[in-house]
């Protein structure tokens, strides 16, 4: 990446603009702003200069944040610092849903080169769209993110990410190209044909949902293909909540690093955070997208190492800039150094989403801390489905989850026993009894994107986590 980007360097005023990167020079210094070795300072300086820019640039050009300043009395004029964002008014998903599908782009149509939308699953579907520069952006993004894990340009990248309206595909599609490795574009689904392109290919890497690569590895088994017969060297998993202890399971079935990679459509799509080879949280690409965290109920900002809402501000994006985007989405943030020497702040692995709480007799129960109970469970599989529901006035949680053994291989007694330590379990960790339905392997359907886990029959609506 570097060479292509000293060769065609332009000189306007004191910055470099090269394709999408942008490199500052300041004295002697050369910076290029997706360089892992930023120290805190020059993050802090390129954001502040970004986000200056940014809340200008969405003041003139997209009538709803005019409209939003105009109310609270802010002018451009007063953002002056980074501190300065806490003045900001924040962006929810219900704002970009009343705006319908492009009120809230800043540039006309015929800038627009990309549609993207979001899943929809909670909801009407929002529309997103991207500039080419965008596109170039999160392509760059994308790259430097890949890097982190140790991904090169000899790895070959089977991308079953689903391609299409949802990000997840076209999106790690393109950093996969930008960072000159071989992307093996196959979307997700056909999961026979996955394997064996994978044995085939010599594919290295496997990028798709955690929930989909643990029904690859089951689809493989039943193949009697071995992990070990691949070259499959590392996993990028992401786009829904998985726990640590998912996370154990599919690396040790696949003997291979399963890193986290998060992002949201709204904000531009995988790649807003990856981790690094110590897997000791996800760095932010924080020049492009300045994070903070908030009390969902107060609003205001918790202090650093405490849990919250994530919030983005997004620093360069054209097609549609959001400002104080809320994410739903809880976490905390860790802003000191890493291991891998790389200064850009961590979050933490997503712990569930705020509107995925689900309220059991008054107890708040997130599904990823069901889950890790399950998976403290040696005969119980990670495929789980979880159902709310409302019988005589009180709430009836039922867990459904696989046994990795047939039941005809247990007596009556051994399964009785399991529901009743599972139970126990659930109790001791959350407080709350609820129904176990031990049931066999394969008789959850898995899905070949995000996993849908979540049924709540007290509003008949399907909560995806
Ligand atoms: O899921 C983008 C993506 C694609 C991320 C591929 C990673 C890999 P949306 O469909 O808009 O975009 O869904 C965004 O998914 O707000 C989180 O709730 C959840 N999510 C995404 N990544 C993770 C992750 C893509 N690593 C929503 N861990 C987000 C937990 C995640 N949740």
């Amino acid at each position: 990446m570097k060479e292509k980007i000293y060769d065609k360097g332009n000189i306007v005023n004191n910055i470099y603009q090269i394709g999408s990167a942008t490199i500052f020079i300041k004295g002697d210094e050369l910076m290029n702003d997706l360089e892992e070795n930023l120290s805190r300072e020059k993050i802090a300086y390129i954001q502040e200069e970004r986000l200056i820019k940014t809340v200008k640039y969405v003041y003139e050009n997209v009538p709803f944040y005019k409209r939003k300043f105009d109310e609270i009395g802010l002018i451009p004029e007063d953002i002056r610092s980074l501190e300065d964002v806490k003045l900001l008014p924040f962006t929810t998903k219900q704002d970009l849903r009343e705006n319908y599908p492009y009120g809230m782009f800043a540039v006309p149509m015929d800038r627009i080169v990309r549609i993207h939308a979001s899943s929809g699953t909670t909801g009407t579907q929002t529309i997103v769209g991207y500039t080419q520069k965008d596109i170039d952006v999160w392509a760059d993004i994308l790259a430097a993110t890949l890097k982190r894990y140790g991904v090169t340009s000899k790895d070959m990248v089977q991308v079953a990410y689903g391609y299409g309206l949802f990000t997840g595909g076209l999106g790690i599609h393109y950093g996969i190209e930008r960072l000159g490795a071989s992307v093996i574009p196959i979307s997700g689904g056909n999961t026979e044909k996955q394997i064996l392109t994978m044995r085939n290919f010599g594919v290295t890497v496997l990028a798709c949902t955690p929930s989909y690569a643990l029904h690859i590895y089951d689809t493989m088994v039943k193949m009697g293909i071995n992990p070990d017969e691949l070259k499959l060297r590392m996993g990028v998993f992401g786009a829904e909540p998985w726990s640590d202890e998912m996370r154990q399971d599919i690396q040790n079935k696949f003997k291979f690093k399963a890193y986290d990679i998060y992002g949201l459509s709204e904000v531009m799509g995988p790649g807003v955070a990856g981790e690094c080879t110590f897997q000791q949280g996800l760095h932010i690409n924080e020049e492009y997208f300045l994070p903070e965290i908030i009390n969902p109920k107060t609003l205001k900002n918790v202090q650093d190492g405490e849990t919250g809402e994530l919030v983005f501000t997004t620093l360069t994006k054209e097609g549609i800039p959001l400002i104080r985007y809320r994410t739903r989405d809880l976490s905390e943030l860790n802003y000191g150094r890493c291991q891998c020497g790389c200064n850009l702040v961590r979050m933490k692995r997503i712990y569930g989403r705020s509107d995925d709480m689900m309220i059991i007799r008054g107890v708040n129960i997130y599904p990823i801390q069901v889950e890790k109970i399950l998976l403290s469970f040696k005969e119980l599989s990670p495929n789980y489905t979880l159902t709310v529901d409302r019988k005589n006035n009180l709430d009836e949680l039922i867990v459904s989850v696989e046994l990795n053994r047939s039941k005809e291989y247990c007596s009556k007694e051994q399964l009785d026993a399991l529901k009743k330590r599972v139970n126990n379990k659930m109790h001791n960790i959350l407080q709350i009894y609820c129904t176990i339905n031990l049931v066999n392997a394969d008789s959850i359907v898995k899905s070949e994107g995000k996993a849908h886990r979540v049924l709540d029959k007290r509003n008949y609506d399907m909560v995806n986590i």
